[in-house]
């Protein structure tokens, strides 16, 4: 038996160590634990590394939405499908700002503004540091989505007071080839490296229910967990359904006892990053999101709508982490 998966059954999982040079056969050892153990190994280092009743909530706004150029098959917003999204141009700061400050008063720690574009243009970054530094100035953490960026771009951004930049792996790079064409990649791990360079704190995820094997959604796993450094929030969103996107044709998504093993095997191979339980929540029960709190997951978007699709609404939220007895307390 693997080295780790052994060392962990004798002594409670008490020896979590940051690690970047992880095997996809570790990752899936851990994965296939009986569940029982691999839920007790994700709990121990989840409680080493973090308040087990508390978790953070972040909020999302598309400030440009549909109309982008790349054609990653599970999304509404790109351009090569007829998805019905209507494109929209790049809002103003003031709107931005008030959305900000509605979902900080609806219990959001974090802002999350999100472009659908391949990588931001010069004027158009201009105005997101204006919005970033605006919405700094409310007393919340800030975190971007813009695509792909230079180092010069990232530096921008953090000099405009950003502190997280969310650029998804989205998948394997076995899988990759499948569901995205117009990039590859290493694109996104080069931008996730100018980000770091620039200082910014990273914020990197992926996909599943696309029509991947386990072995992809563990792979996806391994590229983030061999980063240099661990993104310091890692999202991992469940394909929201969206009409017209080639993903409709391949997607199964995992049932909640395989989704919660994929969520407790993020949990022990990045100890100390945030695990968000992102897109897909509108599809689990109480229960299965429970089962997913149990394994390590210490993040949530509120709001009814994350950027195109459905979140679940902010009563039954409240009203779950309520029964839970976590806490959701912004920062
Ligand atoms: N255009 C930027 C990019 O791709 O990085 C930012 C926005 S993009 C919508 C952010 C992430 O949302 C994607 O990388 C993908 O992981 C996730 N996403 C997009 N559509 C989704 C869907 N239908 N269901 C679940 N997650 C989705
Ligand atoms: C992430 O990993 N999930 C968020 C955020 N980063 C930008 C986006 C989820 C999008 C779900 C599909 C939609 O609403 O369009
Ligand atoms: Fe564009 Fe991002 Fe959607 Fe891909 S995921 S089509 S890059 S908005």
């Amino acid at each position: 038996m693997d080295a780790a998966v052994e060392g962990e059954r004798n002594d409670g999982a008490s020896r979590a160590s940051i690690r970047s040079d992880w095997e996809l056969a570790e990752a899936a050892a851990l994965h296939d634990l009986p569940f029982s153990d691999l839920m007790f190994q994700a709990q121990c280092v989840h409680r080493e590394n973090f308040d087990p009743n508390h978790i953070e909530t972040a909020s999302l706004l598309s400030i440009k939405t549909g109309g982008c150029p790349e054609d990653c098959g599970y999304c509404s917003q790109s351009a090569h499908y007829e998805t019905g999204l209507k494109a929209t141009r790049l809002m103003d700061r003031a709107n931005v700002v008030a959305a900000a400050q509605r979902a900080k008063a609806a219990g959001a720690a974090r802002f999350c503004m999100a472009a659908a574009w391949r990588s931001p243009k010069g004027r158009d970054l201009d105005t997101v540091c204006d919005m970033v530094s605006a919405v700094k100035d409310l007393g919340m953490e800030t975190c971007a989505t813009l695509g792909m960026l230079t180092f010069k771009q990232a530096t921008q951004l953090a000099n405009a007071g950003l502190d997280f930049y969310n650029h998804n792996v989205d998948t394997s790079a076995e899988f990759y080839g499948k569901i995205i064409s117009t990039r590859a990649l290493q694109d996104r791990i080069d931008t996730l490296g100018h980000a770091r360079r620039a200082g910014l704190k990273l914020c990197s995820g992926g996909i599943v229910g696309m029509g991947e094997c386990t072995a992809d959604r563990l792979g996806m796993l391994v590229v983030l967990a061999n980063l240099e450094k661990h993104p310091e929030s890692v999202p991992i969103n469940l394909w929201n359904e969206v009409k017209g996107v080639p993903v409709n044709d391949t997607a199964e998504r995992p049932d909640p006892i395989a989704f919660a093993r994929l969520v407790a095997t993020a949990r022990i191979m990045m100890p100390k990053s945030v695990v968000r339980l992102s897109a897909g929540r509108q599809y689990m029960t109480d229960e299965a999101q429970a089962l997913c709190f149990l394994a390590g997951a210490n993040s949530i978007f509120i709001g009814d709508v994350l950027l195109t699709t459905k979140n679940p609404q902010a009563d039954c939220d409240a009203n779950l982490l309520g029964r839970l007895g976590i806490k959701s307390s912004a920062k």
